[in-house]
């Protein structure tokens, strides 16, 4: 142990639910949403504290993993294991996931545990996400998700407002039946050079292949996940009917799983998104992985909190982040957010600096928005700090 990092024993973990309305209700080809319910996790040691975001959803619909699920997990199976793992030796961040590898999947779970307690780890040393993880940008460009609209002028209104706001990106949420009409219409009315991408969300089976290579006279920045998670063939054999770059999301749930995805040409660009894969280490791996096959990445969104926010800002800072991310202002999602809010400044949010995530919530808002809250107290002493 390096005498900048000061051990701290775990006191305790506090498992808090959250709810925040959103600004508009974002449909996708899998469901509405009209509120966030989220799951916070606070690790709290002699000498710090650090917060994690779980960003399971409320319901199973965009993989297996849901929020009250992942609560459970947590408390009756990661937790346990977190603390006695780490009675057997120094817990660091860096070893959050093999002490919790026992526990098959239950990724995002596992990602909010282990933010935490790099947060904690990172604030108790004074050195920030974005240096930890190997930040090489002090500002990232915002690019917007647009969740299906009921209607082509809906759908232009939208688009315009965004392009106005700034957003370096724009990305439409397709779906069967909404489709290539609602990108024409954009194209249209927007002209070629806005930097254009499409979401299908799993929507689709390779019978669709026909109508998903229509939008190749769009010149599209690229297709995200168009196929089941586990139809990975099937995407690479997508990839080679379309001039699309094929992106994907769901599929992509290890830097293994990247590997593996890229080897078989099942897709050219890859969708990063922290909580899917396990946590921000894997996902610095996935990063890894796909900058030496010369495969870009972009950060992925999931309605976070100013907390998850900053995180995937940091990450998005990495190099091989060389496409604009789901990274929007927290006024796009919420009237007030947790932390103070990210603000997009010419198209960008700034990357925090400070010590961790660089943000906190803030106390009034935490407790106007909190739903529940419980404590599981470490029965043992665990030490948070890096190597
Ligand atoms: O800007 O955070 C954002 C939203 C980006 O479209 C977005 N997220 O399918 O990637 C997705 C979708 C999503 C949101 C998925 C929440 C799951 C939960």
């Amino acid at each position: 142990m390096t005498s900048a990092v000061r051990a701290a024993r775990l006191e305790a973990v506090e498992l808090r639910r959250v709810r925040l309305p959103l600004v508009q209700p974002f449909r996708t080809s899998s469901g509405v949403w009209s509120e966030r319910d989220v799951l916070l996790l606070r690790v709290i040691t002699t000498g710090s504290e650090g917060w994690g975001e779980c960003v399971a959803p409320g319901e199973p619909t965009y993989s297996p993993e849901y929020v009250d699920g992942c609560q459970h997990v947590i408390r009756e199976h990661l937790l346990p294991r977190l603390i006695a793992g780490a009675a057997a030796g120094a817990v660091a961040a860096a070893d959050v996931a093999g002490v919790l590898r026992p526990v098959v999947g239950h990724r995002m779970a596992k990602a909010a545990i282990e933010m935490a307690v790099l947060d904690a780890e990172l604030r108790a040393r004074g050195e920030s996400f974005a240096a930890h993880l190997g930040a090489v940008r002090e500002a990232v460009d915002c690019g917007v998700a647009i969740g299906l609209q009921e209607s082509a002028d809906r759908l232009l209104a939208v688009v315009e407002e965004c392009l106005s706001a700034g957003y370096r990106r724009i990305k439409l949420k397709i779906a069967p039946g909404s489709d290539v009409e609602p990108v024409r219409a954009v194209r249209e009315r927007f002209g070629p050079d806005v930097p254009l991408q499409v979401d299908a969300n799993a929507a689709y089976t390779l019978a669709d292949a026909s109508r998903l290579a229509e939008l190749d006279a769009f010149g599209l920045l690229l297709i995200e996940q168009p196929l089941p998670e586990d139809h990975l063939l099937d995407h690479a054999e997508l990839a080679r009917t379309l001039r699309t770059p094929v992106c994907l999301d769901e599929s992509i749930v290890s830097a293994i799983g990247a590997r593996d995805a890229i080897a078989l040409g099942a897709c050219s660009v890859v969708n990063v998104k922290p909580g899917r894969v396990g946590g921000y280490l894997e996902a610095r791996r996935v990063h890894d992985v796909c900058q030496a096959r010369a495969v870009p990445v972009w950060c992925g969104g999931m309605l976070e909190t100013g907390l998850g926010r900053a995180g995937n800002v940091a990450l998005a800072a990495l190099p091989n982040f060389s496409l604009a991310g789901d990274l929007s202002p927290s006024e796009r999602y919420f009237h007030e957010d947790l932390t103070e809010p990210f603000v997009m400044q010419d198209g960008r949010l700034r990357v925090p600096d400070g010590p961790g995530l660089g943000v906190a919530p803030e106390p009034g808002r935490l407790a106007e928005f909190t739903t529940a809250v419980e404590t599981v107290s470490a029965r043992t002493s665990v030490r948070v700090g890096g190597p």
